[in-house]
């Protein structure tokens, strides 16, 4: 992508709106744009690493066998009304009228449409354990939407399903999930720690949030200071030899938000206990028979009676972790891309554009990096040096490749790594093969 002709509106100065550093960087480096109140627009930049974590999160579920369907985001008051959760959902829940006098909701979350889906296709024990998820936007009416995408009204969620035979079963996909997500967030370059926590509207009794620790975090949490270099479970890790729950070994240490903290728990874990702020990326519930026996979700068991699904849900707040990340990478000139989410890997800075080595050099390079498959964004716009410079470390990608005549005399560019600050004076073959790697 050339940066002339890209759509990235920056921004020189802090926007007074945005209280919190994701939200600022997120509005400078021309990522979104508000709409309306906790409503926003993803600009081709913020789209990008959008669609970067929710690959990742689609390998790691894919990869636990849970498989992908794409439910609407409109979904019928009945529904609701069946599960017994219409009235109790309360007034975060958006209500649409259609023409025929319709009720429809703006789905907050979907047990309601998975639940339908599965009681009207599903027959047979024989079709059962099954995981379904969809990655789809969801609206909450939040009293006070703030800090930009950390907390919308709309936001996009991966919203995954079990349906079970068995606790052990129910467990067992609870497990596969916990071990997903912990697998999910180290991808996208964060440190997610499991905490016991409450169920809510949701409902269940067994239930963990992904907490990622920052300042700016919503929620006040406490932990034993082992999790922070906590080995993540191989994902070839036998589930059917190890019932016994998988993430025992991550639970056995103490971590809890405060509406789990408990005193005894917290004294065990001694001078480990760490107490600190953060933002929950992520959720997920064992609820048993809730909405099976609610909603009559059933199949016919061996012996040909009815069996109730077993079930948990899993959520992760995919535009959630965007901000997350941002608050966990980030620096006074700028963002900090974690390479596996970054919009691309490298801005290729031409220091005097329009001059025709320079572009020369520049063009090469760029039809070279394209060619081996690297993600890059060419700055080729006729500004001064420091321009350039600030925008690509506010904008953050892993390395910058920068080209001057200077260098060039002496068949040099330069790489810097984002991250480091470190330079490097290669040759232009030199440098192609390092990004390439
Ligand atoms: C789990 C999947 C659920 O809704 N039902 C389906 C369950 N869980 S949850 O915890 O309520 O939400 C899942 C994740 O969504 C993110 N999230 C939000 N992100 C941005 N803005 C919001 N207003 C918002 N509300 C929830 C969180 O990351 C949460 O863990």
């Amino acid at each position: 992508m050339r940066l002339s002709r890209y759509f990235m509106p920056t921004l020189k100065e802090n926007p007074v709106e945005a209280q919190i550093v994701s939200h600022r960087l997120m509005l400078r480096a021309g990522m979104i744009r508000q709409s309306s109140a906790g409503i926003y627009i993803w600009l081709p930049l913020g789209l990008r690493v959008l669609q970067k974590i929710e690959n990742i999160i689609r390998e790691e579920q894919d990869r636990a066998g849970a498989q992908e369907l794409l439910m609407p985001t409109l979904q019928p008051a009945e529904l609701w009304k069946d599960s017994g959760r219409y009235d109790a959902y309360g007034p975060e829940m958006l209500r649409i009228t259609d023409r025929h006098e319709r009720v429809l909701v703006y789905g907050p979350t979907a047990e309601e449409v998975i639940n339908d889906i599965v009681r009207n296709e599903l027959k047979s024990y024989k079709e059962a354990p099954k995981i379904l998820y969809n990655i789809q936007w969801k609206f909450r009416d939040e009293v006070r939407p703030r800090f930009g995408v950390m907390r919308g009204r709309e936001f996009l969620m991966k919203d995954a399903y079990s349906f079970d035979l068995t606790y052990e079963g129910a467990k067992h996909s609870y497990n596969k999930m916990f071990v997903a997500y912990l697998r999910t967030f180290a991808r996208c370059g964060v440190h997610a720690i499991p905490m016991k926590a409450s169920t809510g509207p949701i409902g269940g009794d067994l239930s963990h949030e992904f907490i990622v620790l920052a300042d700016t975090g919503e929620e006040q949490v406490y932990c034993d200071k082992r999790y922070l270099t906590m080995e993540i479970p191989d994902e070839n890790i036998d589930y059917d030899s190890d019932l016994e729950p998988l993430y025992q070994k991550w639970t056995s240490l103490y971590a809890a938000t405060e509406e789990k903290y408990d005193e005894a728990e917290a004294k065990a874990v001694g001078d480990n206990l760490l107490s600190a702020r953060g933002i929950e990326v992520g959720q997920v519930f064992y609820y048993g028979k809730k909405y099976s026996s609610s909603m009559n979700v059933a199949v016919a068991g061996e012996d040909g009676k009815p069996v109730l699904f077993e079930g948990g849900c899993y959520g992760i707040g995919v535009s959630r972790v965007m901000g997350a990340i941002i608050e966990a990478s980030h620096d006074d000139n700028g963002i900090i891309w974690p390479e596996s989410v970054a919009p691309f890997k490298v801005g290729l800075i031409n220091l005097t554009a329009g001059k025709e080595e320079t572009d020369k050099a520049c063009e090469d390079l760029y039809a070279k990096l394209q060619k081996a498959g690297v993600e890059v964004l060419y700055d080729d716009r006729d500004e001064r040096a420091g321009v350039k410079f600030s925008t690509m470390d506010l904008i953050g990608l892993p390395y910058q490749l920068i080209v001057g005549s200077r260098g060039l005399k002496n068949g040099v560019v330069e790489i810097k790594n984002r991250k480091t600050g470190e330079r490097k004076e290669l040759s232009p073959d030199e440098a192609i093969n390092l990004l390439a790697k």
